[in-house]
């Protein structure tokens, strides 16, 4: 094999790992070298099944044929041609073929190469269309605790997970906070959406009493929030924020680089909870991760607040290099076909009760504190080790792995979303594995 296909364990340090503990790693390193459905296969052939779709993005499997040759294809005709002041082709038809699927009069897509560029690029909008409507003063932001919206300043500044925020500073100004709804006390366990919590949307009414409406741009939230281990929005939340958005002027925005493209059983979770925001985040699933992509959905009426001044004038001085990119416009217009002909979302929506039964079949499990599920995700808390925060955690992912299965971690909680292809008897694998690797880890 060549050396650049097979990293050994002498020659990982050049890599400077993101989110990763680098010198742990690379002293005890797991590779993946193949994928090919729900499975990836190490450099030395042993299979791990993705129990994560990668990062919560491989929502229709690994190795599709269909969108290779569509990029390979497209790599042929067009390698690469900019979008500033000129065009292609796939870029508007994707835009078309998004805003068809889209809820409500969600009808514009603006695009880019990332879930964290999606939020920086729905922030810069929701605040140029408070200006372009004479309400300049609205410049401040309302984010969540235990958010998480990318890396880029403006999506650690309305995140609020602690350790993306502490090490960079004063971040942006003007931001401000809703608490987050997790309520073990009240909620452990529940099956879906949580009864209790729908009050804590009211919090933005104190926020918009303390600050005035006529200073607030946007609040943006995941519709049911994933990095911070999967916490689906207590019933009557999210209503109860567009209510409130609504009434105040103030532009939502759903970040839904997750819960985008099928993880509910719907194509949106704004379809899925019928709650439409002015804005939507999203990447990940938008192009099955084969080629980076992202973008931010718009609703007419900001679109259209934003198509002020002479003609000739630009509207948005925003955009990237690679913003709609061939390639990746490629790839996500062959990922469309392939969710429509397999049905992969009403997939999920039937397979999702098969899952919330065999996740809650962990409940008895020493050390499980809480499960929470909703669509094909979940979440398990496991008790913390006194002193040692996330190390409970930690040795259940890598247990897991070794055992054959591949989760995600953050600190003692530990997150699932296969590919929105498995299968039932897959289901039972990943379930019986995460069972015996926290069982093993205790
Ligand atoms: N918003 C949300 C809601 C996300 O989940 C981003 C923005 C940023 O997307 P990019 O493409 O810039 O990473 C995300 C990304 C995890 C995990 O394990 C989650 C994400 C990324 C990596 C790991 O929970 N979400
Ligand atoms: N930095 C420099 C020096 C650049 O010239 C550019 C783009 O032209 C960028 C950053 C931004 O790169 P991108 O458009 O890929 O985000």
């Amino acid at each position: 094999m060549a050396a650049s296909s097979a990293p050994v364990a002498n020659n990982l340090e050049a890599f400077f790992m993101p989110f990763t503990a680098n010198r742990q790693f690379k002293k005890n390193p797991r590779l993946l070298a193949k994928a090919k459905g729900i499975n990836y296969w190490t450099p030395e052939g042993r299979k791990v099944i993705d129990g994560t779709a990668g990062l919560w993005c491989v929502n229709a499997g690994h190795g599709r044929e269909e969108i290779k040759q569509a990029i390979a294809a497209q790599l042929e005709e067009m390698d690469y041609a900019p979008t500033f002041q000129m065009g292609h082709p796939k870029a508007f038809e994707l835009a078309a073929r998004h805003a068809a699927m889209l809820p409500g009069d969600l009808d514009h897509a603006f695009y880019c190469n990332s879930g964290s560029e999606a939020v920086d690029s729905a922030l810069k909008i929701a605040l140029a269309y408070q200006r372009a409507r004479g309400e300049g003063t609205r410049t401040r932001l309302i984010g969540r605790e235990r958010g998480y919206h990318g890396v880029g300043f403006g999506g650690i500044s309305v995140g609020g997970m602690v350790n993306n925020r502490k090490f960079f500073g004063s971040l942006l100004p003007g931001v401000d906070h809703l608490p987050h709804t997790h309520m073990p006390a009240k909620n452990a366990f529940t099956r879906g959406q949580p009864e209790h919590g729908a009050e804590l949307a009211d919090e933005l009414e104190r926020i918009v009493a303390l600050h005035d409406a006529s200073t607030i741009a946007a609040v943006i939230v995941e519709p049911c929030a994933g990095s911070t281990g999967y916490l689906p929005p207590p019933k009557g939340y999210l209503q109860r924020l567009r209510e409130i958005c609504t009434k105040h002027g103030i532009v939502l925005i759903f970040d839904e680089v997750i819960t985008g493209f099928g993880r509910l059983g719907a194509s949106f979770a704004a379809e899925y909870f019928g709650v439409i925001p002015d804005l939507m985040t999203v990447a990940k699933g938008i192009s099955n991760a084969t080629v980076p992509m992202g973008g931010v959905f718009v609703r007419k009426p900001i679109y259209e607040g934003l198509m002020t001044g002479p003609e000739n004038a630009i509207e948005l001085f925003h955009g990237y290099t690679y913003s709609a990119h061939p390639l990746a416009c490629a790839a996500a217009l062959a990922v469309l076909d392939i969710y429509k002909q397999e049905s992969l979302f009403q997939r999920a929506a039937e397979l999702a009760p098969y899952w919330e039964d065999g996740l809650h079949s962990l409940k008895s499990v020493p050390g499980v504190t809480d499960i929470r599920n909703l669509g094909l995700a979940g979440g398990i808390d496991l008790e913390g080790k006194p002193g040692a925060a996330g190390a409970r955690g930690y040795a259940a992912f890598v247990k897991a792995f070794e055992l054959g299965l591949l989760v995600r971690q953050s600190a003692d909680t530990l997150a699932m979303s296969p590919p929105l292809i498995v299968e039932k008897n897959q289901i039972d694998e990943i379930i019986d594995i995460v069972g015996k690797a926290i069982k093993q880890a205790a």
